[in-house]
């Protein structure tokens, strides 16, 4: 295995992602368990229910989701759009634009953007001409190198993310990953975490929502949920969709102040999470740092997680993790 390849499942960054998208699904398998089912591997990146929203199940079980531009016959292509707008197109295996779409989470396109260094996240829901093609106000809020996520289901197909780049020119501003934290406003509101990422294996996060120091016991549902929770891998943007456990109106699940996810996250490393809640009419999104894996060895994976024997990455040397070691790659 090449040092490039190694280095991709580090996500240490952008350079090695775009030479080696594949190879990041590669690196990541002995990590996550082995795919022996494919429809089951992976493919529950707390998806219990088997929604599948994620698109990260079925034939590219092994690889998180929004990676691909084109998946199983389906391609993201933006298009042309007046400023201040974004628009794209879906086209399908014929190669025609795609207008047939399951509704899901209320829905039949979920659009996610953030920039490339996990800032400007933004959740929305563009609309579609009968021609296939989906416009939204644009959400892409300033220059950078932005990931647009189309999360769909094409009619009688798999759920699907599907992530291309999108460049807004204009004076880049670098913006460092913030810390790891388990508390964050937003708003007004405090949104804190309990519960941490492991990778390979589900783990339960729960995100309680508060304001004024009161706990907010009456959250509205929002696209069929109290809350919705994006993870995105630092480096690589891989993309996980999980959705909580529980749903208004099944008799269990309340409205806050607690909302409760199982997720698994498919490498060690740092992650982004933004979690979407509703209160008061108004949509937020409280965003943290995570670091899943070794608390003490924080982004590299190749101590934690990954039991499975002889994988090339494990066998390297012991003093290839000081090789890692470079400065700037480590996120904390
Ligand atoms: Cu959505």
């Amino acid at each position: 295995m090449n040092t490039a390849t190694k280095l991709s499942g580090f996500a240490l960054g952008l350079a090695v992602l775009f030479g080696a998208t594949y190879g990041v699904g590669r690196v990541a398998d002995p990590v996550a368990p082995p795919a022996e089912a494919p429809h089951e591997a992976t493919g529950g990146h707390g998806n219990d229910g088997g929604s599948g929203h994620g698109g990260d199940n079925g034939a590219t079980a092994h690889l998180p989701g929004g990676l691909l531009v084109s998946d199983r016959g389906y391609t993201l292509r933006p298009v042309d759009a007046p400023a201040g707008q974004f628009a794209f197109q879906v086209t399908g295996p014929d190669g025609r634009a795609v207008t047939a779409y399951d509704v899901a989470h209320d829905k039949r396109m979920h659009l996610i953007v953030a920039r490339r260094d996990l800032s400007g996240f933004r959740h929305v829901h563009p609309e579609m001409a009968p021609d296939g093609t989906w416009r939204v106000d644009s959400p892409l809020a300033g220059p950078g190198v932005w990931r647009a996520f189309a999360d769909f289901t094409p009619t009688g197909g798999e759920p699907l993310t599907l992530g291309v780049d999108v460049t807004v020119p204009g004076a880049l501003t670098g913006r460092p990953l913030p810390a790891p934290a388990t508390s964050t406003t937003v708003d007004g509101y405090t949104v804190t975490l309990t519960g941490a990422p492991q990778p390979g294996r589900t783990a339960e996060l729960t995100l309680t929502v508060s304001r004024g120091g009161a706990p907010v016991t009456d959250l509205e549902p929002y696209l069929g949920a109290y809350g919705h929770l994006v993870a995105l891998r630092q480096g690589d943007l891989a993309y996980l969709h999980v959705h909580p456990n529980g749903e208004p109106g099944d008799g269990r699940t309340r409205p806050g102040p607690e909302v409760s996810f199982s997720a698994e996250v498919p490498s060690a490393g740092a992650y982004r999470l933004y979690l979407d809640f509703k209160h008061g009419g108004v949509v937020r999104t409280a965003e943290f740092t995570v670091v899943a894996g070794s608390p003490t060895a924080p982004g590299v994976p190749a101590t934690t997680g990954a039991p499975t024997a002889g994988t090339p990455a494990a066998t390297s040397s012991p003093s290839a993790d000081a090789g890692h070691g470079v400065p700037g790659h480590g996120h904390d």
